[in-house]
């Protein structure tokens, strides 16, 4: 069992009134005396049984749970977070699982993979599926096999986590955090948990069709500087596609009726210059990525011939280091993505004053 001393606990929560004393009460009794709750305004009694409970409340000074965990993080002068829903989905009796890689120094992010022991009833089929769909999505675009990258079970350093640059408000923030763990080279290992239904009285926050979505726009915005190809050219292959379509039926039409069809041909030229150009820029784009990475890498290199003391030493590879659309790489299991100082390490700030009381 790992020190629980440099941990804080962290449930975010939004009307888990039903669940809350004991989500709380399991984590003091596996050992956890640092427990902060961060509540989006629950219109039940939430805040108070917290409080009852003795974990420390802040209420959010915005919304979403995204909003909350990146206010609450910045208030958190613990080493370690572990990051868990206060509905009893998650088990405490996990938490030596999630923290075990961090504090022995063998990466800096953690995530919880439901799918290796998913009670029945826990997660609905749609959302399995939908699930599955998003992780595929993203090993495709991001290049990393994560298994599980909309986990709500996470263990990270807070100093891993400044490195990311979030800003997704709600549910995109699990996404939002794995894809910039490979982006900024945060070192993320896979472990599994169990994930249980949740109990009578209680109800998700999740939309799954609306969140879905959210989550999906979040895996292609990302895709812009993490892979150029990809964003600038699925749309510029489309649109080169469809001009192309309609050029074919403009010429087939013109010989075989005698018809010309100016307007579409117009439209049919515009989509598939266009097309073409975009496609032109992901790849100047993709060459542009690719040098900065090499750049990062050099500057990394130096930095740790500097300092011989440095992690990166012994956990850098270069398996995320040259991704392309389509690309995989095989981490199906505890994944280790390389670490590296971020290029664009930043520290998120709340913008007003949050509450925090015990
Ligand atoms: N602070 C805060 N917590 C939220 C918000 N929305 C959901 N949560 C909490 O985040 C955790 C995950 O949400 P949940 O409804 O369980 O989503 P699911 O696990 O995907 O079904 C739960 O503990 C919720 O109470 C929000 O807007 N603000
Ligand atoms: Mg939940």
């Amino acid at each position: 069992m790992g020190s629980r001393a440099d941990v804080c606990v962290l449930l975010p929560t939004l009307n888990e009134s039903a669940t809350i004393v004991e989500a709380v009460s399991s984590y003091r009794d596996a050992g956890f005396e640092n427990i902060l709750v961060v509540d989006g305004g629950s219109t039940d009694d939430t805040v108070e049984r917290a409080r009852e409970a003795d974990a420390r409340v802040m209420t959010q000074s915005g919304s979403g749970k995204g909003q909350a965990i990146r206010e609450a993080v910045a208030r958190i002068d613990a080493r370690y977070v572990l990051m868990a829903d206060a509905d009893l989905t998650y088990r405490a009796a996990d938490a030596d699982r999630m923290l075990a890689p961090l504090q022995a120094g063998e990466c800096d992010h953690v995530i919880g993979n439901r799918f290796a022991d998913m009670q029945p009833g826990a997660m609905t089929r749609l959302n399995r599926f939908g699930n599955r769909l998003i992780n595929r999505v993203f090993q495709f675009i991001h290049g990393e096999n994560f298994v599980d990258i909309l986990s709500g079970y996470r263990a990270f350093t807070v100093d891993s986590f400044r490195q990311l640059t979030l800003s997704a408000d709600g549910f995109g923030i699990e996404t939002e955090m794995a894809v910039e763990c490979v982006k900024n080279n945060v070192r993320t290992t896979v472990v599994p948990v169990t994930y249980r239904s949740r109990p009578d009285g209680s109800s998700t926050n999740l939309h799954p069709i609306k969140d879905g979505g959210i989550i999906f726009l979040e895996l292609y915005r990302k895709a812009k500087t993490n892979n150029p190809l990809f964003y600038f050219g699925s749309i510029g292959l489309v649109s080169t596609l469809t001009g192309l379509a309609l050029a074919t039926f403009v010429i087939a039409r013109w010989f075989l009726a005698g018809v010309g069809h100016e307007i579409i041909a117009v439209g049919a030229a515009a989509a598939t210059l266009f097309g073409v150009q975009l496609l032109m820029f992901g790849f100047l784009a993709d060459l542009v990525l690719s040098l900065h990475r090499e750049q990062a890498k050099r500057i990394d290199r130096l930095a740790v011939a500097g300092d011989p003391a440095s992690p990166a030493m012994t956990h850098r590879s270069s398996s995320s280091e040259s991704q392309t659309p389509g690309s995989q790489s095989n981490t199906t299991e505890p994944t280790t993505a390389p670490t590296a100082a971020s290029e664009s390490a930043h520290h998120d700030s709340p913008s007003a004053e949050p509450s925090e009381n015990r």
